[in-house]
């Protein structure tokens, strides 16, 4: 009896259950600090994290970048005679890889699962001949489905955007693909789904009329959503900022952006945002940044957890591996209320030269650790409640007295004008003891 998944073939034959060792262990294969079953306040650490693997990253991406072709030789694909047959190998090699894992999520794109085919219909086709046999291992293993999506970025046809393309046949086709990418994530019992604007942006302004390619876009995702509520679906919608790349702009760049265009076209109520660390960091603010704004906006709704590298600019999707980092995020995410719907989905993927199938294993356990000590740094803070007691206490003022009022929305602006010119003369004068709390929090990663 073993407690993973392995099909006809094993693909990761020299590697078992990743077990919870302890931080002391020397065994590589292990976790050192993620123990899925152990209490964290009311809820197991598994249920706190809700990890998920990017299907797209781990099974697809085959480490050609711009200069230099295939480094990772899959095995589902060279042992397969057909696309299909290696789309199949590739879901048996995923579910022995979640399992020995134990990840309870993963996320996917339409064209991950299944290649596409000679036209729409075959690529639907493809897509719920893989669904069907998705759902079956689905529910052998346990492992579900934390979101799908529509790769509307890849098929030169979307090369002027998909939804916001300026030619009205491209957007017809990517709703036909998206249509289909919603039946599946709901046939698969999906918790959410996600839009990410891949090509959704521009690269000159001379030849864009912007206000018809965001309403158009804003059409779009409501239809989608109506179509979904209508089928039955009721998860969330994840809209995914990011500032640029592949465009020179995109038209979700950051949370705040996001924000504004869901009220704009009246998205507000079924969408929320799936945060990217590496995004958040393109759009020049920090991952910290983008999870507080959209706590403080009320649309947190999932995590793309992985990590940029400090000394250049672009979207290298690496694992996180920061405690500092995953202590920030954590830290805002379970003040937001933690996850419900949404997850830690690891949209990062192992290096060009990672050649050795363990490499795969390994970029994850580091992953899942360094947000298992993320998550009990935070609650040690929240529970202890100096940083965040230090917060409230900074904004007292506006508890009692004339600053409650204002709050309350009992003053006018001449109340205010005529308090400000009589009554509080001195103030403004304290600390903000940045350094004082930037000590504390380093102490709590050691374990305060
Ligand atoms: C690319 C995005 C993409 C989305 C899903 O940069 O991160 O992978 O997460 O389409
Ligand atoms: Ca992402
Ligand atoms: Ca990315």
């Amino acid at each position: 009896m073993t407690d993973y998944y392995v099909g006809k073939k094993e693909y990761f034959p020299k590697i078992g259950a990743i077990k919870y060792e302890g931080p002391k262990s020397a065994n590589p294969l292990a976790f050192k600090y993620y123990n899925p079953e152990k209490m964290v306040g009311k809820k197991k650490m598994r249920d706190h994290l809700r990890f998920a693997v990017a299907y797209w990253h781990s099974f697809c991406a085959d480490g050609t970048d711009p200069f230099g072709t295939v480094t990772h030789l899959h095995p589902w694909v060279s042992d397969a005679a057909s696309p299909m047959e290696a789309a199949e190998h590739k879901l048996d090699a995923a579910f022995e890889f979640f399992t020995k894992l134990g990840v309870q999520f993963y996320c996917f794109h339409d064209r991950d699962m299944a290649p596409e085919g000679s036209s729409p219909g075959e690529s639907e086709k493809n897509l719920f001949s893989m669904v069907a046999k998705a759902k079956k291992l689905q529910r052998a293993t346990g492992v579900k489905l934390l979101w799908g999506t529509a790769n509307l970025f890849n098929n030169p046809r979307y090369m002027n955007g998909a939804a916001t393309n300026p030619e009205f046949g491209v957007l017809a086709i990517a709703a036909n693909q998206v249509k289909a990418a919603i039946d599946a994530t709901i046939e698969l019992g999906g918790q959410g789904y996600t839009f990410w604007g891949g090509r959704e942006g521009y690269m000159s302004l001379l030849n864009t009329d912007l206000k018809k390619e965001k309403d158009h876009l804003g059409r779009f995702l409501g239809l989608a959503r109506d179509y979904a509520r209508k089928q039955g679906f009721k998860g969330p919608f994840y809209v995914e900022p990011k500032p640029m790349e592949p465009t020179k702009h995109q038209y979700d760049y950051d949370v705040e952006t996001v924000a504004l265009f869901l009220k704009t076209y009246n998205l507000d109520k079924d969408f929320k945002v799936n945060i990217e660390a590496n995004h958040a960091e393109l759009a020049g603010h920090d991952f910290f940044h983008e999870l507080e704004t959209a706590a403080a906006l009320g649309i947190f709704g999932s995590v793309d957890a992985n990590r940029g590298d400090f000394i250049n600019g672009w979207d290298t999707d690496q694992f996180p591996l920061s405690y500092y980092e995953t202590a920030l995020a954590m830290y805002a995410i379970l003040r937001a209320g933690g996850f419900t719907a949404g997850g830690l989905n690891f949209d990062a993927k192992i290096r060009r030269n990672s050649i050795d199938p363990a490499d795969l294993f390994l970029a994850h356990i580091g992953g899942m650790d360094a947000f298992a000590v993320g998550l009990e740094v935070a609650v040690r803070i929240i529970n202890d409640g100096i940083i965040p007691g230090f917060v409230k206490k900074r904004y007292a003022s506006y508890n009692t007295g004339d600053g409650a009022k204002f709050a309350n929305g009992q003053l006018s602006f001449t109340d205010l004008a005529k308090l400000g010119g009589e009554k509080y003369g001195r103030a403004g004068l304290s600390s903000g003891k940045q350094e004082y709390l930037e000590n504390v929090f380093n102490q709590y990663l050691l374990g305060l």
